[in-house]
């Protein structure tokens, strides 16, 4: 093109235009929560500015260096200044950051009591004077402390805290805080999972090439005190354990140790058996030489020591083994050999002792030949073993006795298993919630479940004190998260989806947060900092959740999503006429009711829970009506607690979902000039399907259920 004049006038407006018109601020969400935009309360930033006009780390490592990088970083950004790093203190507020070991500075502060209270993770943060300087000081034990301290500063700050006489001593409830993919080698994600895209990890690439994403999925993990992470899937594919993948693995480490996360990896109880039986029956191969991986051979004990060993040559920090054996066909030491769970965990909690490393057993077992109340069946394998394990297994139990459902009751192993460390498996990633497509806030309830009181000893056995390690005092204790993590530019699909990993954070490390101040923090940090707005997409998250109870499996019902897949509704029989676990196996509906009877009358699955649970779910007056069909095969016409029978119940409930997904639209319209334009558009769209979703739901199941309850649906206000 020839530079007219006109032209050259057109494009000095436009360049006038772009510099003085504040360009509209798209966000693609890929920052998380960690965008540190510059702070707009005038009073608070200047408050800041005065306190944090300089950042003071004494000391040398990696993670120091990932401090300076970030406190530098959210510092810049929320007071819109340039503040300097230094490593002395000079005039004016300052933030000063160190252990004992490495800062002189630190160690003039009678700092001794709080410190020896932390542990290796803790941090605390704390208002004083130095030399006559107003300072803020974060200290702990080790840098990885700092670096928790440091993003916890972060967070009061764009929340918007004071700091006048700050002092927070804190440290983790549970020890390991992991998040478990289920991501495979070839870059997709187990049975279809990968709701937000595929998985992040680039295989073919690594160990040559290393994506910068893996640093800021690891800065972003530790800014919530996620500690540890489990790449592949638990459908382990034995590959993995090969010399050249290990090499991949070590890549990974190297770039999460710094922020405190080590690596474990998921394995394949079948690895030691040469690829040559691979079409053997159920023995599929492996990637060793043996004929076998019976528990109790000593050529496989063998085999798996010296796997440990390579593996802990080059990743000296290595956290262990995931397992999921004798489970959904995965190979396992039960019908293969003829062995427990415990030799089978065992076994491999010996080649993993000598280098502290750990095995996560998981406990999702069932099975219909011999157990046809599937919810039943991990209590049965697995408690009589209680105290057989070595004292580095875990047992993984998800948190409900099915399988993530949008509501269960609490997994009855809990509490059971008072001499064998439980690990709590959640899942962050929606299977059965709506994947990627539904805003539905998971903090409640996990919750719901932490506080779920167990009686194992009496009043006050919460899960949160099982897996915490206070009721039993567990040796270990551990959480885990199944991630919602895949390739997509903001991470989890959906921008709410966020939420929820940042939720399972924030309760891995204090599960007495409450869901409302992590919802709280979340949205301060992400979308927007006016309160009224805060208040208003607080209120949407909240209740999201038992939304997505109602219109999917209200009062007890569970599993009636399509096979397979997990997103939409599906009531009745698929074409194959089989009805083990599916829908038709799971509500039971006929003319007479609807629901599964696990009371004394049924499956008698009610006995596994301790009194009075036992007694309270097996009554049918007593059953908590979140319960209800869960437990009990129930008439239409049973009066509910509202005085409505339950078929309207049931109906109400169905409409009343909806209807919260509505109100949703509504408020997320209202709030449109507060939140980013691109955020906005995204949410809204992802709003629109779910409602149309969850009509679906309703629809189909209301008239599904209406053939077998003979009665008219009821007008809904
Ligand atoms: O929830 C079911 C899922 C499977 C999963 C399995 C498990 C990875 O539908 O996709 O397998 O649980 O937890 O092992």
């Amino acid at each position: 093109m020839k530079y007219s004049l006109k032209n050259i006038n057109i494009l000095f407006v436009l360049c006038i235009v772009v510099s003085v018109c504040p360009a509209a601020s798209a966000d693609d969400g890929y920052n998380l929560w960690m965008s540190y935009k510059k702070l707009d309360d005038a009073k608070t930033l200047k408050a800041y500015q005065q306190a944090f006009s300089s950042i003071v780390i004494e000391g040398q490592s990696e993670t120091l260096d990932i401090i300076r990088e970030e406190v530098k970083k959210g510092l810049d950004g929320l007071l819109g200044v340039d503040v300097p790093v230094r490593n002395t203190l000079d005039t004016g507020g300052a933030l000063v950051i160190g252990t004992r070991r490495q800062s002189q500075i630190i160690q003039k502060l009678d700092l001794s009591d709080k410190l020896a209270t932390l542990g290796y993770e803790g941090f605390l943060i704390k208002s004083t004077k130095i030399n006559g300087i107003p300072t803020v000081v974060i200290s702990a034990n080790e840098d990885i402390g700092l670096l928790y301290g440091s993003f916890h500063l972060l967070r009061l700050m764009q929340t918007g805290q004071s700091f006048k006489n700050v002092d927070i001593c804190s440290k983790p409830k549970i020890q390991y805080r992991l998040l478990d993919h289920w991501d495979k080698l070839d870059g997709t994600i187990s049975d279809q999972r990968g709701y937000a895209g595929k998985s992040l990890w680039k295989w073919d690439e690594l160990p040559d090439k290393i994506d910068p994403r893996y640093k800021d999925y690891a800065r972003a993990n530790a800014s919530i005190g996620i500690n540890g992470v489990v790449p592949n899937s638990v459908n382990a594919d034995p590959t993995i354990l090969k010399p050249e993948y290990l090499k991949k693995v070590a890549k990974l480490a190297d770039v999460f140790r710094p922020y405190g996360i080590r690596v474990f990896l998921s394995v394949n109880f079948s690895s030691p058996i040469s690829a040559k039986f691979s079409e053997d029956g159920n023995r599929k191969g492996g990637i060793g030489n043996l004929n076998t991986s019976d528990p109790c051979d000593p050529e496989v004990r063998q085999w798996w020591k010296d796997k440990a060993k390579e593996i802990y040559q080059l990743i000296p920090d290595f956290g262990g083994f995931l397992v999921k054996a004798s489970s959904e066909g995965m190979p396992g030491p039960q019908q293969q050999y003829n062995r427990t769970h415990a030799d089978g965990a065992n076994m491999l909690a010996e080649a993993l002792a000598p280098y502290g490393g750990i095995v996560m057993w998981r406990s999702f077992v069932y099975n219909a030949d011999v157990d046809p109340d599937r919810s039943k069946r991990a209590y049965k394998e697995f408690v009589p073993f209680d105290g057989k394990f070595s004292p580095n297994v875990f047992i993984q139990t998800k948190n409900g006795p099915i399988d993530f459902q949008p509501r269960e009751p609490l997994n009855s192993l809990f509490g059971a298993m008072p001499n064998t460390p439980l690990m709590l498996e959640l899942q962050i990633m929606q299977e059965y919630l709506g994947h990627s497509k539904h805003l539905v806030y998971l903090a409640p309830m996990w919750k719901e479940y932490l506080e779920f009181d167990t009686y194992a000893k009496g009043r006050g056995s919460t899960l949160a004190s099982i897996i915490d390690g206070s009721l039993h005092n567990y040796q270990m204790t551990g959480i885990a998260g199944v991630t919602n993590i895949g390739d997509d530019r903001n991470w989890c699909g959906h921008l709410f989806g966020q939420a929820n990993w940042y939720a399972f954070g924030r309760l891995a490390w204090d599960h007495n947060l409450s869901s409302e101040t992590i919802a709280n923090e979340w949205i301060r940090m992400t979308l927007s900092r006016k309160s009224k707005v805060v208040k208003q997409i607080q209120s949407m998250m909240i209740g999201s959740r038992e939304a997505c109870v109602n219109y999917m499996t209200p009062l007890g019902l569970h599993h009636i999503m399509q096979e397979g897949f997990h997103y939409g509704p599906q009531p009745s029989l698929d074409k194959s006429g089989r009805v083990d676990w599916t829908s038709v196996y799971y509500h039971r509906a006929d003319v007479n009711g609807l629901g599964f009877d696990r009371s004394s009358t049924g499956s008698n699955a009610t006995s596994q829970y301790f009194s009075p649970n036992a007694e309270i779910f097996d009554s049918l007056k007593r059953c908590p009506e979140k319960y209800l069909l869960w437990f009990h095969h129930v008439s239409w016409d049973h009066k509910m607690k509202s005085g409505r029978t339950l078929w309207k119940e049931l109906c109400r409930r169905y409409y009343k979902g909806v209807d919260y997904v509505k109100k949703m639209e509504h408020t997320w319209d209202a709030i449109e000039k507060d939140i980013d334009p691109e955020i906005y558009l995204h949410v809204k769209e992802k709003l629109a399907t779910q409602e149309k979703d969850a009509a679906i739901w309703r629809d189909t199941c209301v008239s599904y259920f209406q053939k077998f309850s003979n009665r008219p649906v009821p007008a809904y206000k």
